[in-house]
């Protein structure tokens, strides 16, 4: 025991033994490994030590509250070291740990997909989702800016004391994060994951067409599963019957390639229906996911005003095709006042869009191959040849069906190992009542989430920035207009409610130009 003002500060050497306290040894021996400090904090105790000649030369010491030692004291060994256990130095942190730094507003960060910190996102993320779920809004941004924060840092965080000073670390975050770093592993978020209702509304929300409040409404009527959903007699609307009928693909991971295929039909439908006309992938695939769980599509037309009508146009051009296993449109319903509004009315779009079911045939894997294709009697099957070789150029077969094999090939040809991708589109005219019961091992096609957009090209840049997300992205994007520049952001214009007016832009780089902010590519919008 070494005093210490009036508190007092323990070094302990050759704890292993738990026998050689000091007092014999002063605190600059190269045997003490610990000190103990009752009441101190690491600065002093730090200050002191370097005072009797223990300063940064020396070996690494152990700088601990009281309570590892009487914990120790009373396991009869020493026992391990935690967090709580030892003293808060900032100086060493910064010297001997990364201490990290962000801005507050995730529109102001470079965000990755190099996640370093991905059990920690992971389980902030899943008490965010939860909290959406369960209707609490307030709650479930709060743990999504808690995990945009520590997807922002360029390494894992081993040590709390390495958080300190950052933004949108609230105290609840910060207690799930403590509890992973101490215990390996989060209660709250391990029960969560056990709950009944967690379990319930995951599954129910999983059906298309199925949001938050109706899964809620069915789970106080006691449904918790498909087949009590299928039960209880419940009458589902369009999209909900597609989403049950379609349950199982539409929770599979899209991948890109996959999405690529869809974009080369999308450009087909466009450019059949209105030439000049562009598609833009956006979404996460924009961002540079490899896998999503739908696909996003933008459309315009470089000269303004024709592309109104042409979603109408495009989706029955993919119908007619048998592309779609569900679709629903809704108009454009934007109209830009002539003094503009003080603020967008809400942030929902009213762009011409569908939201769809797309039908994507599967590629076989091998040599020849026996490809299926469904008809109204069930199951009919073609021989095909093998065309690996080819991966560029599309073209559409007589069957509808899309293929990368440059070269015409014969009739019964229209199936094939022809994509890297894994999944070619295909056309669904004959077989639309058959129901998607079969194992999907078994099913020539699976079915996969579409969202098309169209904007007139003056919106277009506010389209591309507001559809690319991520979703955590936008709403700091809108935060910041709001709070920092009395702007208002949509995906449709951006309003200055200090001059009264709109400020264009034909480019996202002059749309982060207008609301003061450097330009983040859309591969560092990941937050
Ligand atoms: P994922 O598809 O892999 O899950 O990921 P994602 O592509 O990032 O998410 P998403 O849910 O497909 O949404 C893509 C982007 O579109 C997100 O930035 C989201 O904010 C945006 N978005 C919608 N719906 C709407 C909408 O009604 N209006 C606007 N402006 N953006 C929307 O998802
Ligand atoms: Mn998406």
């Amino acid at each position: 025991m070494v005093p210490l003002k009036r508190r007092r500060v323990v070094s302990s050497a050759a704890v292993n033994t738990g026998t050689d306290h000091s007092g014999d040894k002063g605190p600059t021996s190269e045997s003490v490994t610990h000190v103990i400090s009752e009441n101190n904090s690491g600065p002093e105790v730090r200050t002191w030590l370097d005072s009797q000649g223990g300063g940064p030369g020396r070996s690494p010491l152990h700088l601990l509250d009281i309570s590892w030692y009487t914990e120790s004291m009373r396991a009869g060994r020493p026992v391990h070291i935690l967090d709580r256990h030892k003293l808060q130095e900032q100086q060493r942190d910064e010297e001997e740990m990364a201490v990290f730094s962000v801005p507050s507003y995730a529109c102001q960060r470079r965000t990755t997909l190099d996640n370093q910190n991905t059990t920690l996102t992971d389980a902030l993320s899943l008490l965010a989702e939860n909290a959406e779920l369960s209707d609490e809004d307030g709650r479930g941004v709060a743990f999504r800016r808690a995990a945009a924060v520590l997807k922002a840092l360029p390494k894992p965080v081993t040590d709390m004391a390495q958080l300190r000073g950052l933004p949108c670390l609230g105290e609840h975050s910060l207690r799930v994060i403590r509890d992973i770093l101490e215990n390996g592993m989060s209660s709250e978020v391990e029960s969560t994951k056990q709950s009944e209702r967690y379990k319930a509304l995951k599954v129910l929300t999983g059906i298309f067409g199925v949001g938050a409040k109706t899964a809620d409404r069915w789970i106080r009527e006691g449904i918790h599963t498909l087949h009590q959903l299928r039960d209880s007699g419940h009458t589902l609307n369009r999209a909900q019957q597609a989403g049950l009928e379609h349950y199982d693909d539409l929770n599979r991971p899209v991948s890109k390639a996959d999405a690529d295929i869809i974009g080369e039909t999308v450009g087909k439908a466009v450019d059949a229906v209105l030439p000049g006309a562009q598609v833009t992938l956006i979404g996460g695939f924009r961002r540079g996911k490899l896998t999503g769980h739908d696909v996003d599509f933008l459309i315009t037309h470089p000269e303004e005003g024709r592309e109104e009508g042409l979603m109408p146009k495009v989706v029955s051009w993919l119908e007619s095709r048998g592309f779609l296993l569900y679709q629903k449109t809704t108009r454009n319903s934007y109209l830009e006042c002539k003094d503009g509004p003080a603020r967008p009315p809400s942030n929902i779009d009213r762009f011409e869009r569908c939201l769809s079911i797309f039908k994507l045939a599967n590629e076989e894997t091998g040599g020849t191959t026996q490809l299926e294709t469904l008809t109204e009697n069930g199951v009919q099957t073609y021989a095909c040849e093998n065309h690996s070789k080819a991966k560029d150029t599309w073209m559409e077969c007589e069957d509808s069906c899309l293929q990368t094999d440059p070269q015409p090939q014969s009739q019964s040809c229209t199936w094939g190992q022809i994509h890297s991708a894994g999944h070619r589109l295909c056309t669904s005219g004959e077989d639309r009542g058959v129901e998607e019961t079969e194992p999907a091992g078994h099913r020539p096609w699976r079915a996969v989430r579409v969202d098309l957009v169209v904007s007139p090209v003056s919106q277009f840049a506010f389209a591309l920035l507001g559809w690319t997300g991520s979703k955590l992205f936008e709403r700091e994007l809108r935060r910041w207009a709001g709070y920092e520049k009395a702007m208002s952001l949509s995906s449709h214009a951006l309003y200055d409610n200090k001059q009264s007016r709109y400020l264009r832009a034909t480019s996202e780089e002059e749309i982060f130009a207008h609301l003061g902010l450097e330009y983040i590519p859309p591969s560092e919008r990941n937050a």
